[in-house]
């Protein structure tokens, strides 16, 4: 049936019931993905093609992190030849310019990096800021959201929350989770000194295997993935080779794979 006249109260009435809708369904997730970069958006996608409730929340109004500019804003990015499967499996094309060094439009991988999570089931909520956790004696059990604009306009407005079986911090080099808690819940984080190590300066090869090594869970309920990971536990940077984090998403899906079906 044809429509005689855009009605604004339905395209608004569609947008709030819509929207509300998926907040609903997403206040008790499986996984909750702090950061939507290149490392939480493989992470959500692995999860939610393996039938995971997974929700992803992203400051920004848009997602995809760190690699929209590729490297000082040449928009391409460089891949090593271990993560290429993993832009095969979104299908990102890509050149192997020297050997071993493989390039891809920065832009292309983004941007289908965060379609193909959306389609995989991924709840994205972006302008969204988790800027607490929900805790118990134990362990994290979940995200304190706040829309992004409060507090960029400092506005003092109380948050929501979501409750997760686990939660990523997948902040990058801000490690934004893992800080808040190490401030405030009470514990050490599973680091040598118990609490944040801190980004070192640039060492790509080191950095891309540390990357891997230091994907894990760093405080009960609690993993640390991509950029945050290696500020977490010590780790140099690395700069625009990016297949570390491409890795990186998928080691902390395998390991929350293993975690939620053992049922621990
Ligand atoms: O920084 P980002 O792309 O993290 P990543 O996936 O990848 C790192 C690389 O981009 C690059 C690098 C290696 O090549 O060193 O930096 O580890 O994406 C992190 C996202 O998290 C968002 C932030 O806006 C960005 O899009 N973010 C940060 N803090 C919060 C947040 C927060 N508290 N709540 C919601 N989103």
């Amino acid at each position: 049936m044809s429509m005689a006249e855009i009605d604004e109260r339905i395209v608004t009435k569609t947008i709030v019931e819509r929207f509300y809708r998926k907040l609903l369904d997403h206040l008790q997730v499986e996984v909750a993905i702090v950061g939507g970069g290149p490392a939480g958006l493989v992470a959500g996608h692995s999860l939610a093609r393996a039938g995971r409730k997974v929700a992803l929340y992203e400051r920004k109004l848009s997602v995809g992190g760190g690699m929209w500019g590729g490297g000082m804003m040449f928009n391409e990015i460089v891949v090593q030849a271990a993560a290429v499967p993993i832009l095969d499996e979104f299908g990102v094309r890509h050149h192997e310019h020297e050997p071993g060094y493989h390039s891809a439009d920065s832009v292309e991988a983004i941007a289908t990096l965060v379609s193909k999570t959306v389609q995989a089931g991924v709840a994205v909520f972006n302008c969204m800021s988790v800027e607490d956790v929900l805790m118990r004696p134990d362990r994290v059990i979940g995200v304190v959201l706040n829309w992004s604009a409060v507090d960029i306009a400092n506005l003092h407005v109380d948050p929501l929350a979501v409750r997760a079986s686990f939660v990523v911090d997948a902040t990058g080099h801000a490690t934004e989770v893992v800080k808040v808690v190490h401030k405030k819940v009470p514990g050490k984080l599973s680091t040598p000194s118990g609490g944040i190590e801190g980004e070192k300066s640039m060492w790509a090869e080191r950095a891309e295997s540390l990357t891997l090594e230091n994907t894990r869970e760093v405080f009960p309920g609690l993993y640390v993935a991509g950029m945050s990971a290696n500020a977490t536990f010590g780790g140099p940077r690395m700069g625009a080779i990016f297949g570390g984090m491409l890795m990186s998403g998928k080691r902390v899906a395998e390991a929350l794979e293993a975690r939620l079906k053992s049922n621990k």
